[in-house]
Order: structure tokens, then sequence, then C-alpha cells
């Protein structure tokens, strides 16, 4: 991706004149910065807001953009999954970055490009591992790459109201899975939450308190691994208690809840998708 664009470079992305750019630019409406000689530039994360909030406009020529190639025709966020696969593996994280991008820029809700191409894509990863097929290192890397270009999604998404509603998203203590509970974050954070995310390995005991202290509305706990499925249950009933005490609502979701944890957690509530946590993680108004 370029960093910086002239507005000719973005009006060729948009199809749209030059003119049009700077007058966008000159009242606020495209974010812009000025180089020491005093042209525009405008920052790419400034143009993929744009493209991805602005209503009716759609980018033309990603070239234009740096997002180039053979990832140019991705409408179907499924479309993507084998070719970022193939990136995760090769350990080409510019390619990796230009998929996702395409597909954010095209208006696919980060969850679906979550669920349908991140977990899809990693889901095969790992079974390519399981079989002898991948090195342990080619998964390592992907998960790196994953968060790399996740930070860089974080960037891009609109700033948050400064009285958004707090949400807070952790992974358990013992649970190292850091590539689920970031793209968490990133679904939270694109509804509009002001999103306090603690990262992997948090005991139950240290986020009631940060519960206790902050007070969000919700809490998502993405729960990729339980060593004592029992403890757990009673774990997390504390912390539903705890959430629920401080006026919020504990969701959880992840790899390790399915079926026989569920029947533990009775009352708690369970989202088995990125999409779905989309879709009840409205922000309340
Ligand atoms: C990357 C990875 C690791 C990395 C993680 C690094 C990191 N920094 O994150 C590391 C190296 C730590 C690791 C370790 C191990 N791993 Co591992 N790992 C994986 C792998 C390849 C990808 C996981 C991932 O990040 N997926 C991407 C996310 C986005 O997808 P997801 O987890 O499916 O999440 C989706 C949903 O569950 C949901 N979701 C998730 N959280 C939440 C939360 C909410 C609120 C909601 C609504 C939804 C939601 O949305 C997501 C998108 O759809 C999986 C393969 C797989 N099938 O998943 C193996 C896999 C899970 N690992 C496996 C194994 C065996 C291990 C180890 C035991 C290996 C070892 N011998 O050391 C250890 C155990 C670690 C532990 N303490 O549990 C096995 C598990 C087998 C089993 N039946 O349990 C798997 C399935 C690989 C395989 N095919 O054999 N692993």
């Amino acid at each position: 991706l370029k960093q910086l664009l002239s507005p000719r470079q973005f009006a060729q992305a948009i199809g749209v004149s030059e003119s049009s750019i700077k007058r966008w630019c000159d009242q606020g409406r495209v974010e812009t910065v000025r180089t020491a000689g005093g042209h525009r530039r405008i920052p790419i994360s400034a143009a993929l807001k744009f493209l991805r909030h602005a209503g009716e406009r759609s980018l033309v020529d990603p070239e234009a953009l740096g997002i180039s190639g053979h990832v140019q025709h991705l409408n179907r966020a499924l479309d993507a999954e084998p070719l970022f696969r193939e990136a995760l593996l090769a350990g080409d994280e510019t390619t990796a970055r230009q998929i996702v991008f395409e597909l954010y820029v095209r208006r696919h809700p980060i969850g679906k490009i979550g669920d349908e191409v991140v977990a899809a894509a990693m889901r095969e990863i790992g079974d390519l591992w399981e079989c002898g097929t991948a090195e342990v290192y080619q998964e390592r890397l992907a998960c790196e790459i994953c968060l790399n270009v996740f930070r860089d999604v974080r960037t891009a998404l609109p700033a948050v109201d400064e009285d958004a509603p707090v949400a807070m998203c952790a992974t358990p203590g013992g649970d190292p899975y850091e590539v689920a509970v970031t793209l968490v974050e990133l679904v939270l954070r694109e509804s509009g939450w002001n999103v306090i995310a603690l990262g992997s390995d948090v005991s139950l005991d240290a986020l009631a308190a940060a519960v206790q202290h902050h007070e969000p509305q919700l809490v998502c706990l993405s729960v990729s691994a339980i060593d004592d499925e029992a403890d757990f249950g009673r774990s997390v009933g504390d912390l539903r208690a705890v959430v629920e005490g401080a006026g919020g609502t504990l969701i959880l979701g992840g790899r390790a809840i399915p079926s026989a944890i569920r029947r533990r957690l009775r009352g708690v509530e369970v989202c088995d998708t990125l999409g779905q946590l989309a879709s009840r993680a409205i922000v309340p108004v």
C-alpha cells in the first residue's frame, strides 16, 4: 500500500476528477496533510476511511492505491481465502495485507473477513501442520502476519466517539490465541465501541478487576483453549456476576466453547462467529 497519495492518485483510484478531490480535501471531507512545499497529500488511512464510509464512491483502480495485481477482483470474501492462505504460508505479508484491504474497501464487514478468510485460512494451515505438510514456523509466521495486518486495519477504522460505550475483550488465562481476540477487538471497534483490549492469557480474576474499574457495557471472552472445564465453568459464572453487577453483558465465543462446555455455562450468552457478534453487539444509543 502507498502511504501518502497525491490528489491525482486518489482521483484515479476512485474515478473522479483531481479538482473534485482537491475540493473535498479543502472542505474537510477527505483528511489531508500538507507537504513542506504546501501540496495536499492524503494518508492511506484517510483514503481507506473515505472509500469505506463515504457513501456511493467505490474503488475503480486499486493499483492507484498500491493494491495491485491478482487480488484485484475479489468481490466475494470466500474467493480470497485460498489466496490469503497461500500468502500466509509463503510469509508474504504484502499480499496478505493487500487482500484484507481490498476486501475492506469493498465494504466487507470485518467480522465476515475474519470468519470467511482469516479463520478459514488458519484452520487449513492448522490441518496442514497436523498432517506434517506445513512447518511450525509457517504457522507462527502466519499469526504474526495476521496481527501486523490487523494493526494496520485498526488505524484505518474511523475514530470512535469520545462518549461511546466501553467494551472489553480478552482470552482467559492459559489461552495464548491472539488472532481471534484481535479480530473481536476490530469487530467491536468497527461497531463503534470504545474498546479496552486486554489481549491474551488474562486470568479471569484480573479481568474481573478490570471490569470493576472500567464498568464496560460489554465484555467479550474469546476462548480457544481450556485447561479444566469444571473450573472454567465456575470462574465464568463468577465473572458473569461481576460483569452484570457492573451493568454489563458477558458474551463468550471461540473454538473451545462448543458442546460439553456450553452445558456448564447455562445462562451465559455464546456467539459462534464474528458475524453473529457484529449483529449482537450494536452500540446502545
Ligand atoms: C495459530 C495456532 C496456534 C498458535 C497461536 C499463536 C497466537 N499468537 O495466537 C500457538 C503456537 C500458540 C498454538 C499452540 C498450540 N496449538 Co494451536 N493452532 C493454531 C491454529 C493454526 C490457528 C488458530 C487461530 O488463530 N485461528 C484464527 C481464528 C480467527 O479462528 P478461530 O480460532 O477459529 O476463531 C473463530 C471463531 O472461533 C470465532 N471466535 C473466536 N473467538 C471468539 C470470541 C467471541 C466473543 C466470538 C463471538 C467469536 C469468537 O470467531 C473466529 C472467526 O470465525 C489452529 C488451527 C485451527 N483449526 O484453528 C491450531 C490448533 C487449535 N492448535 C492445536 C494444537 C494441537 C496446539 C498445541 C497443543 C500444539 C503443541 N503441541 O504445542 C498448542 C496448545 C496451546 C494451548 N495452550 O492451548 C490443534 C488443536 C487440536 C484440538 N483438537 O484441540 C489445532 C486445531 C491445529 C490442528 N489442526 O491440529 N496454536
